[in-house]
């Protein structure tokens, strides 16, 4: 795609993914992974990135997310009891204009409690 930068597979999801970086993981499937922030917004806030190698949602296949978004609302509504949240915000940056650090397609799933400020 015009403008978006090849895909990096020394990105730092995609090392978790092959296994040579450590995460705390609380969920995998077949095409998606989810795992804990390392710099949590709000206690609980995880990451949920797919299997496939895409920057972010501007180069991955469509096929991607009808993968993806089923787990995304799973580690949401498990997320969301867990930790006894009020809300959970699900948020997704798209290239460095747009606060994207980390080049691997991922969805954050940021529980929200009342009356406690989101950390930036
Ligand atoms: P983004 O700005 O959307 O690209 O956010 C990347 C997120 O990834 C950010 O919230 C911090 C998190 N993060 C960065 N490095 C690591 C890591 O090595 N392990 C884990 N679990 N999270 C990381």
């Amino acid at each position: 795609m015009p403008g978006i930068p090849p895909y990096d597979t020394n990105n730092i999801f995609s090392r978790i993914l092959r296994g040579e970086l450590p995460c705390h993981m609380v969920y995998e499937d077949e095409h998606s992974m989810a795992f804990m922030d390392l710099m949590p917004q709000s206690e609980g806030h995880t990451l949920v990135i797919p299997k496939a190698p895409s920057r972010n949602l501007l180069d991955a296949d469509p096929t991607t997310f009808m993968w993806l978004m089923p787990a995304v609302q799973k580690i949401a509504k498990a997320v969301k009891r867990a930790f006894h949240a009020d809300g959970i915000r699900v948020v997704q940056f798209n290239e460095p204009g747009a606060g994207q650090t980390v080049f691997h397609l991922h969805f954050h799933v940021i529980p929200v409690y009342e009356g406690v400020e989101l950390k930036p």
